[in-house]
This record gives C-alpha cells, structure tokens and sequence, in this order.
C-alpha cells in the first residue's frame, strides 16, 4: 500500500502511475488537485465488499480486524493508506460507514462511532487529509423501511433526526465542508397506501429542522440535497435536480441548500450527467459531485468508476462554467466489479477514475480557450441581443405588439440553425488535439 502513485504522462505503460493526473500540473488557472477536488467514499471503498442478491462477498473489507471496532479502524488506516498512495485529499462517509450500527441503541453506536471519529481526527492532523462530506444513512435499518422523514411512523422520523443531529456533529467537528442529504427511501411504491402532501410536507419539515441546527452549530459549510429518481423506492420524491429544485422553492429552502449530482442517477433519471449539472448550475444551487457511471444496458445504479472521458469532459465543462468548486468536490461514489476483488484492482480503479477526470479537465479547459461552442452558441442566440428579440427579453413587447409583429412577417419556414454534427466534430478535434494526439 505504501508506494506512492505517480505522474509518469501519457506515454507511460505502468499500470501503477497516472497517465493523466499530475495534482500540481496548473490548469484553468489552477493545480490539477485544486480544480478536481478527488475524494474517496467510504462505503464502496471501506466497507462493500462485492455482495449483490445473487452472492455473498467477494472482497475481504475487514482488513485483518477481528471484532467491529477492531475492523472500524482498520478500514480508517486503510483509508487513510490509500488517499495518502493516490494523492486523493478528501473523504465522504454516512454515519453507520464508520461504525456498524447492528443492533446496537443510538446511544451505544453513537458511543462507539465517537470512539472511531477520535481515531479519524487524529489521522487527519497527521496527514493533512479532509472531510468533503459527511451524511447520515437513513435508509438501511428496517426502521426505514416505509422512508425517514417520509415514514408514516413518527418514531422513524424522530431516529432520522437523532441521525442526522449527530452526523452533522460529527462532520461540523471534522471540519467537514459539506453535508449531503441523499432521501434513501424517502419515496413510495403506490399510492393505494401513500399520503403523499403529507410525506412532502415532513420531508421538508425535516430538512428545515437540520438547516437550522446546522446554523445553530454554526456550521460554514453547505447542505446539498442529492437527486435520484428511482432505487430503492419505485418513486424517489428527489427524482431529479430541477424537481428539487422545485421543492426546495416551495418549502422555501432554496438558498439554503444545494445539490449533490451524481452521474448514474442523472442517467437512470433519463437526463445526461451534463443535463444535470446545467440545471444546477443555472438555478445557483450547483454545489458538489458523486463521480461515477451507470450501463447504458442496465436499469439500475451500478456505481462503476467512470471511464467516459467525453462525459467527464462535458461535466468537467459545467464545473468550469459554475466557478470551479468552492466547498464540493469529486467523489468517486463508485465500486469496483464484484471480480475485481485484489486490493490493486481497487488501486486501478482509482487511477481509471483519476485520469478520466484530468483528462476531463484538460478537455474542458481546451473548449473554453478554443472558443469555437462558446461562440456559436453566442451567434446562435444573437437576435435575443437586438429588435424584437431585445423587445421580449426587456419585457417591453407586449402581446399585441407580437401579434402585430408576426403578423407582418409572412410565411416563416427558416430560423436559427442547430450545427450539431459540426459541433461534436469539433467537440472530437479538441479531445483528441489539433493535431490528433
Ligand atoms: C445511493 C447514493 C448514496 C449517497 C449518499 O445511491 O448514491 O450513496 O451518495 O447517501
Ligand atoms: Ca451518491
Ligand atoms: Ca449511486
């Protein structure tokens, strides 16, 4: 574990050095490691170990440990090991990643998870590493089986709270710079037995308690609320970035809380990565990212390392365009396949993601100076700027000035033209370089 992986460049052969990834190489402005903002998720990376419904586990996640606690801090020094090998800075976790709650009471796992947190501080002053998010898992014990902040029993309610409170603690303490709320259940199967409004309401009843304890404990970070519009629940209430964005304006938290967007729920959403990432964006509320990828040829969240380059370029192109990150960042929401299963494969995995990113990056930052889309784009909206157009987007057309307008216009068959099939020309020129390399 302990040998650093490092920036050998493109023409290297080395499965173990990034081909791509150079943290301090400067681009758009600033070193690779700034603008990327990696980080490792703790439950895919530390704790799944490769079971899905038709097997048990593949991968050994108990590092060695013999009893929970013992295997709690393994998985941190392993943690720590493996940011420290990858030069990735940050780390996101849910409560019961630290800790397995089991059947434990609150207060014996918050115990326990405070025990874990002290070990995790002391790690972070040593090597400098940090908390991107924290979030409280609010979805895997049977007490959420109807949802948290949308079961129909209040006990289930008030345990999310008791969650969330102590996460929140917990992230304030670790000078996390992010909160995510992902609504695990919070969504139903049908509404033969589903109260719907009153699910919202409390859903947004929740929220508003966590913003204001958050403020309360003075927390500088931001909240995000993570979309996804299905799995596990049929129907998930944050099914997509503009519908929470949505709820969020009519609960009035909006303002107060952003967005989290992760690649394969804007897929299973039916939206491009990039689709989602423009609506964050335009709305304010772009605020970090869950890095990964679905199958095209599946249905469901498969959480894979992304590989696409193209999409990384396009969401790499988004992130430039909002300003870079402030308190968000990468983090890689991924797992290795259930054969991958040798502690290099996940090393691999990291590099594959890594260097899809930069790659990503470098794209994006190459879109922006070659300054071709930006100024179709811009060509193509220009009659917005003058006339008519300009008589619209300043509110002083009115309908009748319309109708007189369009009734003097004749037959109108051609209008602005689209350029596609140029643009992804040009979009291929730039990714593979003016002169094809
Ligand atoms: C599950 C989600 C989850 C959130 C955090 O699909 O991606 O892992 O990111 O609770
Ligand atoms: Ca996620
Ligand atoms: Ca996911």
């Amino acid at each position: 574990m302990s040998c650093l992986i490092k920036y050998e460049g493109p023409q290297s052969t080395n499965p173990f050095a990034f081909k791509y990834y150079n943290p301090d190489a400067v681009v758009a402005g600033k070193p690779m490691r700034e603008q990327l903002k990696f980080s490792l998720a703790w439950w895919h990376t530390l704790c799944a170990d490769g079971t899905d419904m038709f097997g048990i586990g593949t991968q050994d996640k108990t590092f060695g440990g013999a009893d929970p606690m013992e295997i709690s801090k393994k998985r941190v020094d392993v943690g720590f090991a493996l940011m420290e090998k990858l030069s990735i800075d940050y780390f996101c976790f849910h409560d019961r990643d630290l800790f397995p709650e089991d059947n434990l009471t609150l207060k014996e796992f918050h115990a326990n998870l405070d025990v874990i947190v002290d070990y995790i501080e002391e790690k972070m002053k040593q090597t400098g590493k940090k908390l991107l998010w924290g979030t409280a898992n609010c979805f895997s014990n049977p007490r959420y089986m109807n949802g948290a902040g949308t079961s129909p029993h209040p006990d289930s309610f008030a345990y999310a709270a008791a969650q969330i409170k102590k996460a929140m603690d917990i992230t304030k303490r670790l000078g996390g710079t992010g909160y995510v709320f992902w609504g695990g259940r919070e969504g139903y199967e049908t509404l033969l037995n589903t109260d719907m409004k009153l699910e919202l309401d409390n859903m947004a009843r929740l929220l508003h308690l966590a913003v204001d304890y958050a403020e309360k404990i003075g927390f500088t970070g931001d909240l995000y609320i993570e979309p996804k519009p299905k799995e596990p629940t049929k129907h998930q209430y944050d099914f997509d970035a503009a519908t929470v964005i949505g709820f969020l304006k009519t609960y009035g938290l909006d303002g107060k809380i952003k967005l989290n967007i992760e690649a394969n729920h804007a897929t299973l959403a039916g939206h491009t990565f990039q689709h989602e990432l423009c609506v964050a964006r335009i709305n304010g509320a772009f605020g970090s990212i869950d890095a990964n990828q679905g199958d095209m040829l599946l249905g469901w969240d498969t959480d894979q390392f992304p590989t696409n380059v193209y999409d990384a370029a396009l969401c790499m192109l988004e992130v430039l365009r909002a300003g870079g990150f402030t308190n968000g960042g990468l983090n890689f929401d991924a797992k290795v396949r259930r054969a991958s299963y040798q502690p290099e494969d996940w090393v691999a995995a990291f590099i594959a993601g890594m260097d899809t990113f930069a790659l990503g990056l470098i794209i994006a930052d190459r879109i922006i100076k070659d300054g071709r889309m930006d100024a179709f784009v811009a060509e193509r909206y220009a009659l917005w700027n003058e006339g008519i157009g300009k008589d619209i987007t300043s509110g002083k057309a009115t309908l009748e000035d319309l109708y007189n307008y369009a009734a003097n216009l004749g037959t109108v068959k051609t209008v602005t033209h689209g350029g596609q099939e140029y643009l992804e020309s040009v979009m291929n020129q730039i990714m593979f370089g003016m002169n094809g390399n």
